[in-house]
């Protein structure tokens, strides 16, 4: 059984807190070269010769305006060359963390969105506080249904270098806003002043994954390194509301040949149910429109 940082099941933990903090995910022999992917990686993307990348000044895909660069996408992507990131996001403790969250077998795991968050280098970046697939404005009864609907699927980041860029308000993952809080959503979204809001604090190798509707921020600091693996998965239960938050990252790349021929053992099957997903879904290609 996986536990958190405080011996507690890790799915537990999850459930009532909407975050939960776990050490050791990554194995020891692939921490220096996820490190080295890593610093390549982010070369690239602030080069410009990386073009999937999330740009200071705008929050919530597409990313086309700006150069300062605070995340790279798709590190599976063939083109970047780096293997070591397929065999960390397909690697045996990662997918049965995944497995006791999520309550599902390692054949129903579907693969899905892996990233890396990065410091700035020109400007301090602060995101706005906010839930990944509910809009601020949307009004209350509508969250209310938003909340209901299951994830089948859940999110992590794992910390390369020490990393206290998140905040998150426990336990608001599945209630609605209250007054105070809607209100700092939408007229004051980059408070720092919200009520019972907690600073994440990863140390290097500690991950914590987080209910994506809890209510989250993150300050991006240009002067502290960071490179934290953001990923997700989810089981193949995941309907058409998960499809229109994973596809919206804009994935028909993983559509080629190259890509699949690239990936572990362990992420055969995982691939498959991504594609029966976007089927389901009936997706002509691996992409959907913006949620936000
Ligand atoms: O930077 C982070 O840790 C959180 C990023 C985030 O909230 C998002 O990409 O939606
Ligand atoms: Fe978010």
């Amino acid at each position: 059984m996986i536990t958190d940082i405080h011996g507690h099941p890790v799915e537990e933990t999850l459930k009532t807190e909407g975050y939960v903090i776990i050490d050791g995910l990554i194995p020891l022999d692939l921490f220096d070269k996820l490190k080295e992917a890593c610093d390549r990686v982010v070369e690239k993307a602030r080069q410009g010769e990386w073009k999937y990348r999330r740009l200071v000044g705008t929050q919530f895909p597409p990313w086309t305006e700006g150069t300062d660069v605070w995340g790279v996408q798709h590190l599976m992507h063939p083109e970047l060359n780096e293997p070591v990131f397929a065999d960390w996001y397909g690697s045996a403790k990662l997918q049965e963390t995944v497995c006791q969250l999520l309550g599902t077998k390692p054949e129903e795991l579907q693969l899905e969105l892996f990233n890396l968050l990065i410091n700035p280098q020109e400007t301090d970046f602060d995101l706005t506080w906010h839930r990944d697939s509910v809009p601020a404005e949307t009004p209350e009864e509508k969250e209310e249904e938003y909340l209901e609907i299951p994830h089948y699927g859940t999110q992590w980041n794992t910390a390369l270098y020490e990393d206290g860029c998140l905040y998150v308000v426990p336990r608001s993952h599945r209630r609605v806003r209250t007054a105070e809080e809607r209100h700092i959503t939408i007229h004051d979204a980059k408070s720092h002043a919200m009520p019972n809001m907690m600073k994440v604090v990863l140390k290097p190798g500690q991950t914590v994954f987080y209910d994506n509707n809890i209510l989250h921020r993150a300050a991006y600091e240009c002067k502290s390194k960071r490179a934290t693996l953001h990923g997700s998965m989810g089981t193949i239960e995941g309907g058409h509301h998960r499809a229109a938050t994973i596809f919206q990252h804009g994935l028909d790349w993983m559509s080629s040949e190259q890509f699949q021929s690239s990936l572990p053992y362990s992420l055969e099957k995982p691939y498959a149910n991504l594609l029966a997903m976007s089927k389901r879904a009936g997706l002509t290609k691996l992409e959907a429109a913006p949620i936000h």
